[in-house]
């Protein structure tokens, strides 16, 4: 190949033509082929007051009856009901999960209401994050259930948005594509519908409320994407009733002063929600849902865990150096708490030691006290048996007296028999010794 022929673009990456069809153009075909043959996951969020009409909606959207009993308006609190369903377009397969508020705006005190429904958009976020950090992870089967779309259900009333719809929106406009819509737009005038719309995207924009907008990066899609932008919200009427208009069978409505046509433009904007939601932007949907939404859910999650992109100087720092780093960080902290402990323990043991000293000292005085109390005890016995003997002239002694005995500091005397001294200490026997006849003095 002569060297005019090849382009360099970029560094290291030359332009090189082929001689011949070599098949890589196939690509798009196999990548459509394997997407097909595994089907696809849509996840609708229906937000909105009890009996606005969100299971109407998606049963309209669809051309299905899904389940669902309605709700009670005595809900202690907001619930999120989720089901899914498999649907099947052509040869399209598609996991529908419909997720829908029970209870939305029937308590006194709205103030949590917007809580349950940020704990499951993040329940979801957290369940593929858990997956993605497995070891094994099956992320091709795994039943995807992140939120896709929030429909919001604005009811119709012509002023303007409630304080529970602002403050829920804007809870969940970081979580999950927000796509408001009017609910039962068909209880609304024409004129005051133009002032609701107008009122309503001001309210957001003053509130800094982003929705989802439709991409119009791509020119396929762009201009038709750009005229949708501006009809948002759009007012929706939903209707599973069929009735003959003209001679066609068409979704509607009947009152007693007419029919609404749920799929006539003119009537309402069902058409543009369902071209917008399903027949256009699905696929970006599920990608701003992984590329925008998850990713921020995810760089928190692995902030709060301590992960980080960049050392305190800017410079790269991979995960298995956060890993290490977090690992020492770990580490010393836990020699730290087992050196407290040990100290503590220590401490412990010297408390408990002074205390068994004490205890033992105790017990000593106390040995020695009962052990005198029972050598004076003895002693006093002794005397007894001796003044007995004495009295009995068994024994035969001589006394002395020591009225004041220093050593005992009491009377005294002491007891002279065949040379050996018999102190008799106890006062008590002293008196009745010395007028014994016994005792010669
Ligand atoms: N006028 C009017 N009524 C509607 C519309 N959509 C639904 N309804 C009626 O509103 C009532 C409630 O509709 P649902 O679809 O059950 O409302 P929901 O929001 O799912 O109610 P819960 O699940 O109980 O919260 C039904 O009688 C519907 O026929 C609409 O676009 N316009
Ligand atoms: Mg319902």
């Amino acid at each position: 190949m002569a060297a005019a022929e090849v382009a360099r673009q970029g560094e290291g990456c030359r332009t090189v033509p082929l001689s011949g069809h070599v098949g890589f153009d196939s690509l798009p075909d196999q990548l459509v082929n394997k997407s097909v043959n595994h089907g696809f996951c849509f996840n609708i969020l229906c937000v909105g007051e009890t009996g606005l009409g969100k299971s109407t909606l998606m049963d309209t959207l669809f051309n299905t009856k899904f389940e669902g009993d309605p709700a009670s308006h005595s809900q202690p609190g907001v619930q999120l009901k989720s089901s899914t369903y498999d649907l099947q377009e052509s040869n399209v397969n598609l996991k529908l999960t419909i997720v829908s508020t029970v209870g939305f705006g029937d308590q006194i005190n709205k103030e949590d209401s917007y809580k349950p429904i940020v704990e499951f958009i993040d329940a979801q976020f957290e369940a593929y994050l858990q997956e993605e950090l497995k070891i094994k992870r099956v992320l091709h089967n795994y039943h995807d259930t992140r939120i896709h779309a929030c429909l919001y259900f604005i009811a119709p009333t012509g002023h303007s948005l409630k304080s529970l719809d602002l403050v829920t929106m804007k809870k969940l406009d970081s979580k999950v594509n927000i796509i408001p819509i009017i609910a039962k737009s068909d209880a609304i005038s024409k004129s005051e519908l133009t002032k609701f719309k107008i009122k309503i995207t001001s309210e957001l924009v003053s509130n800094g409320v982003q929705i989802y907008q439709f991409p119009t990066d791509d020119e396929s899609v762009a201009e038709i994407n750009g005229t949708m932008n501006a009809h948002l919200p759009f007012a929706v009427i939903g209707s599973t009733e069929e009735l003959k208009i003209g001679n066609k069978m068409m979704k509607a409505r009947q009152y007693p002063w007419g029919t609404v046509q749920v799929e006539n433009e003119a009537h309402c904007d069902f058409v543009k929600l369902r071209e917008m939601l399903i027949r256009v932007n699905m696929e970006d949907l599920r990608e701003q849902t992984h590329t925008r939404h998850y990713e921020l859910y995810r760089r928190c999650k692995l902030e709060e865990m301590g992960f980080k992109d960049t050392d305190p100087d800017s410079k790269p720092f991979s995960l298995q150096e956060t890993y290490e780093a977090k690992r020492n960080e770990f580490l010393g902290e836990l020699q730290k708490k087992e050196e407290a402990m040990r100290q503590m323990f220590v401490q412990r043991v010297k408390e408990k030691e002074a205390e068994l000293k004490e205890a033992e000292k105790e017990l000593h005085e106390k040995f020695d006290r009962l052990k005198k109390l029972h050598q004076d005890e003895k002693k006093k016995l002794e005397d007894h048996k001796l003044l007995k003997e004495i009295r009995k002239g068994k024994i035969r002694v001589s006394c002395r007296a020591f009225p004041f005995a220093p050593e005992v500091n009491a009377p005294h005397i002491q007891l002279t028999r065949s040379h050996a001294i018999l102190p008799v200490s106890s006062p008590l026997l002293i008196a009745p010794l010395l007028r014994s006849p016994v005792c010669s003095k």
